[in-house]
Parts: structure tokens; C-alpha cells; sequence
């Protein structure tokens, strides 16, 4: 088609267009770079000065004509296109939601909140510290003598680089957090500490790294019998099992006196664990009076003071009340099982909003 600078003409030839390509390409011939319009800009230089001003008015004219008319163009036929597509789409909206990938809480994350919630509304604060510990942290304050078979090599981790020449150890319990909480602040304490800890050993109930929650108290006057109360809530709470069967039995731990450890019946039934009645004992926790040696070492004069302390796995508290039978699945990252065991993010009845 020859193109002409005619007003009517290029109307004419843009309202007949009916696609926003086909007015892109029309646009190109006339004002692309070597458009109709550039080489009419070109020939202006043959012209005589007189002549070029009158053609170049008359193309700069042109050229914003133009531009509106196929600007005015464009945006009519994006409108039409636009109602068009709302004409023929329909929203259903009664469709549920499409489902989106939202990841899970780790069963093991799941445990811990469970077991703050509880402690939580019991009093306790929650503390934490590193996992590179000192060893009057990790063993002398805790009245862990130096023969004891906890700190030989094969069974807790030692750092290479010594620091002031005291030796570095991966915590072997959560335990050198109480013992620095107790020497920053004054009792009353009232804390939890949950949090990774290591020891050497892998089986399919031990991981090397594996997670604990201790509990200390210290105040002037709580007991073995606050202990216990305090213990047998939480079980309870933990596992919704409010007559859950237990049982206290003498044991003994270098940092407390007396010290115990707490059972709970279970029954097993085809590699089906049932918790909380049965005629099996199950051993769940350890705890006792905190050692006056102990509160001595962490600077708490153990004439005025005195105080409790437990301990427990945090993924046995997890196999027993989500059924995991193995203790190295929660750490091989397998997509499949984090989906089957883990927790929905978004459902506040099981993520207790935390
Ligand atoms: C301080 C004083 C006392 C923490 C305690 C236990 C008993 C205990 C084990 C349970 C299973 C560890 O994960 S496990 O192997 N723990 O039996 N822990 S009393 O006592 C403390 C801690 C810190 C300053």
C-alpha cells in the first residue's frame, strides 16, 4: 500500500486495524527508525531553505498527528480487548483455594514449642547459650568429676583449640546454661533450656547431635514434692493424658541430690507404642534437688538456697507422642517424611501459634 501524508487517508487506514500487532507494524513504517517518516526527513536535505521549511512543518504535523491517532487507536483496542476477556471469563468462586506448598514444622520444633507452651504457663522463662561450651561449664561446675566416664574422649566431642588452656567441648547437656544463668542473676530462677546438644553415639535410638530440655528452679524454699507436682503436670499436659500412669524411682546424678528419674506405662501392641497406661515402664526424664556443691560453684550460697532441676530428650518425647519409630529420620532431611510427620504452619490448633 503507498504510504501518503494525507490526514484522512491514515485514519481511514488506522480504524481499519483490528489487532494492537498490526497497528505496531503500521506504527514502524511511518515513525520506525527507517520509516516512511525518516526518509521523508532525509530528502529535506535536497530541498531549497524555503522548501524544507515548509516540508518539515508539514512532517512534524504529520508526525504528531500521527502519533495521537494511533495512540488513541492502541487504547481503544486494549478497552475492547479487555472486555472481551471479562466477557468471556468466569470466576467460580465457590472453587476451593488452590493448593500451595507452604513447608512444615519439624516434628522436633513441634516438641519444643509443645513443651514451652506448657512450662510457659507454669512460670518458667526460656534461656538459651552456645554450643561450644567450657569444660567448668560442661562438667567441673556440675560437680562431674574429672575420672568421670562422661568426659573420656569416646563419648563427648572435644574441640581442637584449647582457649586459656581449658579445654572446648561440644555440650554434652544444656546444662552449662543453668550454670551461667545462675552465675549472672540472683535466684529467684524459674528457667527451661531447650536446644541441641552432643554426644558421641549413633544408633537407631542416638544421634550424635540430639536435643534436650533441662529445667532448673532455685528459690528458698521449693522442694522434692514441688518436683514432682511439677513434673507430673507437665507429663500430663504434654502427653493429654490426664490420668497418666507414673512412677518416681531413686536414682543418681553427680549434680543432684536426691535424685530420681521419672517412668511411664506404656503398652506395645504389634510395634504399636501406646503411652500412659499398660504394665510396662518406660524411663522419661531425670531430676533431683540441685547439688549444694553445685549451687556453691555457681556462686549461690547453698545455706539460703535451694532449688530443682530436670532433664529430658526431646526426640523421645517426640517418637512417643507422634509415633517415630526411628530417632535418625528426624535429621536425613527426607522430603517425604518431614511431609508425613511435620507440622501445617498455618493450622493454629497444632503450631500453637508460635
Ligand atoms: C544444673 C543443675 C542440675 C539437670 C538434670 C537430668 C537430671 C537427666 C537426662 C535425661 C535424658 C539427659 O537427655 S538425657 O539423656 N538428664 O537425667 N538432668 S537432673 O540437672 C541440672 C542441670 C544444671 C546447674
Amino acid at each position: 500500500m503507498s504510504l501518503s501524508l494525507d490526514k484522512n487517508d491514515i485514519t481511514a487506514r488506522i480504524n481499519k486495524i483490528s489487532s494492537i500487532e498490526e497497528l505496531e507494524k503500521l506504527r514502524i513504517e511511518y515513525i520506525g527508525k527507517k520509516g516512511f517518516l525518516s526518509n521523508e526527513m532525509q530528502s529535506l536535505s535536497l530541498l531549497s531553505i524555503e522548501e524544507k521549511k515548509i516540508k518539515g512543518q508539514e512532517l512534524n504535523l504529520f508526525k504528531s498527528f500521527f502519533e495521537q491517532t494511533i495512540n488513541n487507536k492502541k487504547s481503544d483496542l486494549e478497552i475492547s480487548a479487555l472486555n472481551e476477556k471479562l466477557e468471556n471469563e468466569q470466576i467460580d468462586a465457590t472453587l476451593p483455594p488452590r493448593d500451595f506448598n507452604t513447608g512444615k514444622i519439624h516434628p522436633i520444633s513441634q516438641t519444643i514449642y509443645k513443651i514451652i507452651d506448657i512450662f510457659s504457663s507454669m512460670g518458667f522463662s526460656v534461656e538459651s547459650g552456645p554450643d561450644i561450651e567450657t569444660d567448668f561449664n560442661n562438667f567441673t561446675a556440675l560437680n562431674i568429676p574429672s575420672h568421670h566416664p562422661a568426659r573420656e574422649m569416646q563419648d563427648t566431642f572435644y574441640i581442637e583449640d584449647k582457649i586459656n588452656n581449658e579445654d572446648k567441648v561440644l555440650r554434652t547437656h544444656t546444662s552449662p546454661v543453668q550454670v551461667r544463668t545462675m552465675l549472672e542473676t540472683k535466684p529467684p530462677i524459674r528457667i527451661i533450656v531447650p536446644g541441641r546438644t552432643y554426644r558421641s553415639d549413633s544408633d537407631a535410638t542416638h544421634t550424635p547431635m540430639f536435643h534436650q530440655v533441662e529445667g532448673l528452679l532455685i528459690d528458698n524454699s521449693s522442694s522434692m514434692a514441688h518436683l514432682k507436682g511439677c513434673l507430673i503436670d507437665f507429663l500430663k499436659e504434654f502427653f493429654e493424658i490426664n490420668d497418666l500412669q507414673y512412677r518416681f524411682r531413686p536414682s543418681y546424678f553427680p549434680f543432684t541430690e536426691p535424685s530420681a528419674e521419672m517412668d511411664i506405662a506404656f503398652t506395645k501392641n504389634n510395634d504399636v507404642w501406646k503411652v500412659g497406661a499398660g504394665d510396662q515402664w518406660l524411663e522419661i526424664l531425670g531430676c533431683g534437688m540441685v547439688h549444694p556443691k553445685v549451687l556453691e560453684n555457681c556462686k549461690i550460697d547453698s545455706k539460703t538456697f535451694q532449688g530443682f532441676a530436670f532433664g529430658m530428650g526431646i526426640e523421645r518425647l517426640s517418637m512417643l507422642k507422634y509415633g517415630i519409630t526411628d530417632a535418625r529420620s528426624f535429621f536425613e532431611s527426607d522430603f517425604r517424611w518431614l511431609n508425613h510427620y511435620g507440622f501445617d504452619p498455618l493450622d493454629l490448633t497444632t503450631s500453637s501459634g508460635i
